[in-house]
């Protein structure tokens, strides 16, 4: 349980590791769009530092977080609204990261499936900063105290990691000072599948670009994306119970239900039967429909990189006015001097 002292607030973030897909958008920014509003202080940020873990030349970087920014503006986030900004313009996230570091065990990361899927069979080649992403994550989020982390189902193993840091910091240091936070993962998308296997996640990142759908894909590479998407031969089935051992059948219907605000199961009982001939082109057409709004403004917005940045230090400024006071009260719990 939350302890009631911490304000209700969402923190999240997008890694600029390459063009945002429609599974960011759907596992995430989507459903952040809908947390803004009263419940809760709400605050999103491109999580650069995450994405040096890997290699990334430094021209793409600016311009992949321009466009991670752009793409969250685009889809509603409002810089007024809710606080956003890049990660490594708070230095207090890699300061209270290293706290966790030490407060993490290695057993805990060993554990991590998001770095072995990542490492595969070149454990030994890849950067330490890709085996202590999580610790650095459980920084970004608690930096905030904040309570609940809107994500898509692939970062919940990550975010109980986070209650287990702050459990064990609270433990170490005998103060009820970080809040257990809840993972917030609903809705039809919160997987949404590569259309070339769909027993693998859509990333921004996987081999080919025919895997995965761009926010800045145009109408016809989405109507290309999607017909030659992989499906069985079977036509759609009269219930989503039909669809439980085709797993590329049930990600599209997910994401035709996503895309609509329906459920999977009115999708199903609206396109029963129906062949793919007939059900990937109006996909194809909702999702053009939703998605070339966001592309347009995207472009739009990417064609001033001054305001972009401009909107990046000022979400800076009140993360930091946040953030600061946090980190110093935790240093001072450790045990460190400061002037
Ligand atoms: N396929 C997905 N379905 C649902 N949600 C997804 N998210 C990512 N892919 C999907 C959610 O988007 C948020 C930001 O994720 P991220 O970019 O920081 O990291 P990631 O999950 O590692 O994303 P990628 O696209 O797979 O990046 P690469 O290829 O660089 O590793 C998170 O909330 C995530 O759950």
């Amino acid at each position: 349980m939350t302890a009631p002292k911490f304000t209700p607030r969402v923190f999240s973030g997008i890694k600029p590791s390459g063009g945002l897909t429609l599974g960011n958008y759907l596992g995430a920014i989507k459903r952040w769009v809908g947390m803004q509003g009263p419940d809760f202080e709400t605050i999103y940020c491109v999580v650069d530092m995450h994405a040096i873990t890997v290699w990334q030349d430094p021209e793409d970087l600016r311009n992949g977080t321009r466009e991670i920014a752009a793409g969250m503006i685009a889809s509603g986030i409002d810089p007024t609204k809710s606080i956003l900004f890049n990660q490594s313009q708070v230095a207090a996230h890699a300061e209270l990261g290293w706290i966790f570091n030490c407060v993490s065990r290695v057993g805990w990361m060993n554990r991590m499936t998001q770095f072995k899927d990542k490492a595969g069979a070149n454990a030994e080649k890849v950067s330490l900063g890709l085996y202590a992403y999580p610790s650095l994550m459980a920084a970004d989020i608690l930096l905030y105290h904040a309570t609940h982390v809107p994500v898509g189902e692939d970062q919940k193993q990550h975010v109980e990691l986070t209650r287990d840091i702050a459990s064990k910091f609270n433990h170490d240091f005998k103060e009820e000072f970080f809040p257990l936070t809840e993972p917030v993962i609903d809705g039809p998308a919160t997987r949404v599948m590569n259309l070339r296997d769909g027993t693998k996640k859509m990333s921004k990142s996987g081999e080919s670009d025919m895997e995965r759908i761009n926010m800045l894909d145009d109408a016809d590479k989405i109507a290309k994306k999607f017909k030659k998407a992989k499906t069985d031969p079977e036509p759609l089935s009269e219930t989503l119970d039909g669809l439980k051992d085709r797993p590329e059948a049930r990600n599209l219907v997910d994401i035709y239900a996503a895309l609509s605000d329906q459920t999977p199961e009115a999708v199903i009982s609206e396109y029963a039967g129906a062949q793919w001939g007939r059900f990937k082109p109006a996909l194809a057409d909702l999702a053009v429909s939703k998605l070339a709004p966001i592309s347009d403004e995207m472009k739009r917005l990417m064609d001033d990189p001054a305001e972009i940045d401009s909107q990046l230090a000022k979400g800076a400024d009140k993360a930091r006015a946040i953030a600061e006071p946090i980190l110093a009260r935790a240093y001072d719990i450790v045990g460190f001097i400061r002037a």
